[in-house]
């Protein structure tokens, strides 16, 4: 990914007035808060159905790499046993799947570091349906937020956690001196004038704090740690204890089966975000609707 710390200091602002132009450029924004209310307003689980080829935890989970792909038929390995044609990472027959299926929005994963995402994942996907698309990236710079919605995004991601830990940090986010809440508001100032939603997403009792100094309704829970990548789904259980009502409350990572959804409805939280479970299935829509 060209990303703002790869382009000298003089190349930068060139740089933002070019991705700003291609921000407006584009199609109109979808409108993915309205898609996860009509679904709930419908009486159903909101599902934000994932495209993510592959995880820093758990490696490759559908499709093949390029390497594996060079020999011959080049399905090997973690991959013999499976069906290798349904098995392929096809973004556009993935979403249109998912659309068939009754998702109410998209997540695509970009980064192409940890996750082997790639931003015309997320134009493919999201040319293949009407849904709105969230691009699942782990944006620190306003750069990444125009970047988005050039690239087709509806809805971008702020990750609480990212704000704060120095792994996450590059060069622009941390000269600019800001408060973690200062630059988070900025971020969402900006997708929002570019007509896209803000899901922002934590994972204790001290992020959410941030989170709700926000103005998005839009609050994920996520229930993997990103330090350990422990999953548990009561990080969603006690959290939503401390959320005001009028929020939008999505259950991040780890549901695997209709009794996890079915205990997530019963504890009145509607919007789930679900990636690994579906990447594995023969048909991820197929997956979503059972
Ligand atoms: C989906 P799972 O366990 O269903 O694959 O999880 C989603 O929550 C996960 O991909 C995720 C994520 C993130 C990925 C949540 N927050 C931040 C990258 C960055």
């Amino acid at each position: 990914a060209v990303k703002k710390q790869e382009i000298s200091a003089t190349q930068t602002q060139k740089s933002l007035d070019k991705i700003h132009d291609e921000a407006r450029a584009v199609p109109a924004p979808r409108d993915f808060l309205q898609a996860i209310r009509s679904r709930i307003n419908q009486n159903h689980a909101a599902v934000i159905a994932e495209i993510k080829r592959a995880s820093p935890s758990k490696g490759l989970l559908r499709g093949q790499t390029e390497s594996q792909n060079v020999s011959g038929s080049g399905h090997v390995g973690n991959l013999s046993g499976r069906n290798p044609i349904l098995e392929d990472f096809i973004p556009t027959d993935i979403a249109a799947s998912y659309a068939r299926n009754g998702a109410a929005c998209l997540s695509v994963l970009t980064d192409e570091q940890f996750f082997m995402g790639n931003a015309d994942f997320l134009r493919q996907a999201r040319a293949a349906c009407d849904l709105p698309v969230l691009r699942k990236d782990f944006m620190l710079d306003e750069y990444q937020v125009y970047e988005a919605r050039a690239m087709g995004a509806d809805c971008i991601l702020l990750i609480v956690a990212a704000f704060f830990s120095p792994i996450f940090q590059h060069d622009s986010a941390i000269n600019q001196g800001d408060s973690a809440l200062e630059r988070m508001h900025k971020l969402e100032t900006i997708a929002q004038e570019l007509g896209m939603a803000v899901l922002v997403e934590v994972h204790n009792a001290d992020e959410l704090d941030l989170a709700l100094q926000l103005s998005t309704p839009l609050i994920g829970i996520n229930n993997r740690n990103l330090k350990t990548f422990e999953t548990t789904l009561d990080t969603t259980l006690q959290l939503v204890k401390h959320i005001p009502s009028g929020r939008i409350i999505v259950t991040e990572s780890g549901i695997r089966t209709p009794a996890d959804v079915e205990m997530m409805l019963s504890h009145c939280i509607h919007t789930f975000l679900i990636g690994e479970t579906f990447m594995r299935a023969p048909d991820p829509g197929v997956a979503l609707a059972n």
